[in-house]
């Protein structure tokens, strides 16, 4: 039978492209993308479209009833640095909205549920090396705090009420459909632009910050394998770690620098700097390569050449 899905957050920089990939999968009548306002028109206008305030249960509740739903993406939330000029704001989005939808699925009003989560679970702690799946975890951003709790509920619906909850802890995600909107590893998304748009890019992180990344693409198509997994592939139900390639501000400088020669970089760390620091530097992600047969495609060559020639179209900039 066809799922019927809804996806929350459908205008955010995961939502908006995961929208488009299920719609394309499951044709754009199963998909209801919803969102607290109507900014993505692309979203907006490619299939049902709703607004839906994740932090309002009834809001959540009555489109699941409107289109019969029964599988939902939650995808809104308050990401790092956002989330630490606005604790309280951060805690509410990132948990209510989680709580909304895993009491519905326990009361079966819907049947499965994609929750992200992030490494920003893992503290200064934690193993900064091929971070394993199990290990320390003492986040110390707001953001990072509700992605380690949600895990821990999310864990618990399962195991108490066999609630069918997925996730996956996301690393940095690059993309070039929307702009950066919020968190730390968004300077992977800013220096594209900059660099297409004014050959000079100030960033806010220090040269040598390693950090886990991975191309949008081979993010949407690890959520929807892990969603078509069979259920007993599913041994992990806090959250997988998932991993691509790691890279520093400088590696990807010259990355592009192959492809705009007089591309030039300053780096001025700001308090983003502290939350980078925090996180690790690569990721173990064995678990989701033998569970569900998880297989990254993107390296940061391959992700260059997509970003500047996908951005490249937009600002009118050919590259070499
Ligand atoms: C952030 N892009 O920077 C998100 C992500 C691992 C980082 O969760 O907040």
């Amino acid at each position: 039978m066809t799922s019927k899905i809804l996806i929350i957050g459908a205008c955010g920089q995961i939502g908006s492209e995961l929208a488009q990939a299920l719609r394309n999968k499951h044709g754009k009548d199963n998909v209801v993308a919803s969102d607290i306002d109507s900014r993505n028109m692309e979203v907006v206008q490619s299939g049902p479209f709703e607004i839906v305030d994740a932090k309002d249960y009834n809001s959540v509740k009555n489109c699941i009833d409107k289109y019969d739903i029964d599988t939902v993406y939650l995808m809104a939330a308050m990401l790092s640095a956002t989330g630490e000029k606005n604790p309280m704001a951060a805690w509410d989005l990132n948990m209510n909205s989680l709580f909304h939808v895993l009491n519905l699925a326990k009361d079966g009003v819907i049947k499965k549920v994609f929750w992200p989560s992030s490494i920003a679970v893992f503290g200064s702690n934690t193993p900064k090396e091929n971070t394993p799946q199990h290990t320390i975890m003492e986040p110390s951003t707001v953001y990072g705090i509700t992605k380690q709790v949600g895990e821990r509920w999310c864990e618990y619906y399962f195991k108490n009420y066999g609630v069918d909850v997925r996730s996956i802890r996301y690393p940095g995600i690059i993309s070039w459909k929307t702009l950066p909107g919020g968190g730390t590893t968004d300077y992977a998304i800013d220096i594209y632009h900059k660099a297409l748009t004014e050959k000079s890019y100030e960033c806010f992180l220090s040269a040598d910050t390693s950090l886990p990344m991975m191309f949008m693409d081979d993010a949407i198509k690890a959520t929807i394998n892990l969603m078509e997994a069979p259920e007993e592939d599913v041994k992990i139900r806090s959250s997988y770690n998932l991993a691509a390639m790691s890279f520093t501000p400088q590696d990807l400088f010259e990355a592009i620098k192959k492809h705009i020669p007089d591309f030039t970089i300053t780096f001025n760390p700001d308090f983003r700097q502290k939350i980078a620091d925090s996180w690790p530097k690569s990721i173990d992600d064995t678990s989701a390569r033998n569970d569900w047969h998880w297989q990254h495609a993107f390296d940061i060559e391959k992700m260059t050449v997509e970003m500047l020639e996908k951005l490249g179209e937009k600002y009118g900039v050919r590259i070499s």
